[in-house]
Parts: C-alpha cells; sequence; structure tokens
C-alpha cells in the first residue's frame, strides 16, 4: 500500500503538524480549553485531513506510534501555554480504537504526564461511544484505570454511535460532546433539536458536562444556550490554527 509507506515516512520525517481549536466556557465567557487535531503537511503539497488518513493509519497499527506521537506533542504544548502564563486549560486528545485496546496505554500516558509535567487535570482524552460497546465490562475496568491517573474522559460524536444509557451511567466520564451532525440542523429540523435537547438534559441529569460540536451560527448558539448548554466548539468562534496562530488569539481574548 503505497499510502501506507507514505505514512511511515511522514512520521519519521516530521510531516505531521497539530492544530488546536478553542474550546468556549458559555458562562465565563472564556476559553476552557483546546482539541489538538491532527494534520499531515507533505512538503510542497497541501495539507491531508485525518479523515483521509487516519482510517489507513489505524488498519496498518501506525496509529500507535501516529498516536503516541499526538499525545507527547499536544501535552508538551499544554505546559508550554501553561509556562508562557496563559491559564491553565484542558489539552483534548483523541484517541483511536487501537490505541485504547492496546495493552499499554495507561502506562503510556503516565509516562507522558511525567515528561511534560502536564497536570493530568489538564488531560481530557476523547472517546467515542463504538469503542466501549464490544466489551463493555473490560471498557469500564479500562476507563477506571485512566481515570484513576486523574485526566479527564469525554465521549466524542455523541449520539452517533450505539449507546447504552446503563454503560453511560457506570462509566466515569466527565463530558459528552454532541456530535455536530446534530447541530448543523438545529435552526431547520426539530429532529435535531430534540436529540440536542435530550442529550443536554441528560448530561445534566447525570451530572457530566456538555458540549457542543461544529457551532458556526448565532442562531445555533441561541438555540444551545436556551437548553443550557456548557460548552462550544465550531467555526463560529475559532477554527483549528497551528499553535502559534492561536497565542496571537488567547493574548487578545484574556
Ligand atoms: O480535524 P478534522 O475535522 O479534519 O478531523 C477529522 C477526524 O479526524 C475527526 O473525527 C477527528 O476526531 C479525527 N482526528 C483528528 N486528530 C486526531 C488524532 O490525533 N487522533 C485520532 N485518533 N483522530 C483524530
Ligand atoms: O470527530 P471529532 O469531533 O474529533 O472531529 C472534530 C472535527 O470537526 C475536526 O475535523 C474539526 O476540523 C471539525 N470542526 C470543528 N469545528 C467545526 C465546525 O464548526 N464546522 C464543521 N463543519 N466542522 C468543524
Ligand atoms: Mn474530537
Ligand atoms: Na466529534
Amino acid at each position: 500500500l503505497v499510502l501506507e509507506t507514505q505514512l511511515r515516512q511522514a512520521l519519521s520525517a516530521g510531516e505531521f503538524v497539530l492544530h488546536y481549536q478553542p474550546l468556549i466556557d458559555a458562562r465565563k465567557g472564556q476559553v476552557m480549553g483546546v482539541e489538538a487535531l491532527v494534520r499531515w503537511q507533505p512538503p510542497d503539497k497541501a495539507m491531508v485531513s485525518p479523515g483521509k488518513f487516519i482510517p489507513i493509519a489505524e488498519e496498518t497499527g501506525l496509529i500507535v506510534p501516529l498516536g503516541e506521537w499526538v499525545l507527547r506533542t499536544a501535552c508538551a504544548q499544554g505546559r508550554a501555554w501553561m509556562d508562557a502564563g496563559f491559564p491553565p486549560f484542558v489539552m483534548a486528545v483523541n484517541l483511536s480504537v487501537r490505541q485504547f485496546q492496546s495493552e499499554n496505554l495507561v502506562e503510556l500516558i503516565r509516562q507522558v504526564l511525567e515528561e511534560t509535567k502536564l497536570p493530568a487535570v489538564c488531560l481530557e482524552l476523547e472517546l467515542t461511544e463504538s469503542m466501549f460497546m464490544e466489551h463493555a465490562e473490560q471498557s469500564i475496568e479500562i476507563l477506571k484505570t485512566l481515570k484513576s491517573l486523574g485526566v479527564r474522559l469525554a465521549i466524542d460524536d455523541f449520539g452517533t454511535g450505539y449507546s447504552s444509557l446503563t454503560y453511560l451511567k457506570r462509566f466515569p466520564i466527565d463530558k459528552l460532546k454532541i456530535d455536530q451532525s446534530f447541530v448543523h440542523g438545529l435552526a431547520y429540523d426539530p429532529n435535531d433539536r430534540e436529540i440536542a435537547a435530550t442529550i443536554i438534559a441528560m448530561a445534566r441529569n447525570l451530572k457530566l458536562d456538555v458540549l457542543a460540536e461544529g457551532v458556526e451560527s448565532e442562531q445555533q448558539l441561541d438555540i444551545l444556550n436556551q437548553h443550557g448548554c456548557d460548552y462550544y466548539q465550531g467555526y463560529l468562534f475559532h477554527r483549528p490554527v497551528p499553535a502559534q496562530e492561536l497565542e496571537v488569539w488567547f493574548r487578545e481574548n484574556k
């Protein structure tokens, strides 16, 4: 597979970069964190989005070294921002299925936190529902071990997978991220509005934080606010951008 070889070379050549997208605290009107999103920047070519290469990295196992690089780079960046005097905030990192199932995930995270000196509460791991459902009992154990490190756990793309509400209650989860597919239609699709409202209400009842992804318009924001959503992420606030670019915005929005 040509792309696999290219991805391996890209990793050793340092062609992957992280972009960061702010997570907004609605009540405080402040940035509460950022999500790290990986991109591939081949020299002299257009940037490649993770939608194109993450599935291949996942199939080939390259996701393990790539995911390790993402985790280490994101945590180091989070620490660097702390040291530069930005308020300590959450660094959210996506985990793939393969990483979640890997034997040494917990040890890796423990090690990266120690190396980078990022406080564990500042790291939020984004997981998807589909990771848990196959081996639910085993997943609960992994989640508990991760949680015992002190990190935060979020369920990404919430609402798109199969979730048993019983399990949701038993999982040591801190946050639900409402999938952007429900946010898109908020202004015109009553079904999307019902789904978003239901997830927000459920999160409140379970004492979980709730974030809406993919917020692009004031109208969507108003509707989510009316339902009591806590946190937002989307182009309305900021696109994912390289670290240096975000620092300019941090300074302006302090
Ligand atoms: O940034 P963008 O919207 O193009 O991301 C597309 C998809 O790639 C999203 O589903 C996102 O969760 C995933 N993704 C982005 N960065 C990472 C990463 O570092 N690791 C994993 N596993 N997935 C990522
Ligand atoms: O699956 P995950 O939620 O990790 O992926 C987040 C993806 O959503 C990233 O690829 C990011 O670039 C994208 N994204 C972030 N904000 C918006 C938005 O407002 N609109 C759209 N369409 N995509 C967004
Ligand atoms: Mn995510
Ligand atoms: Na998502």
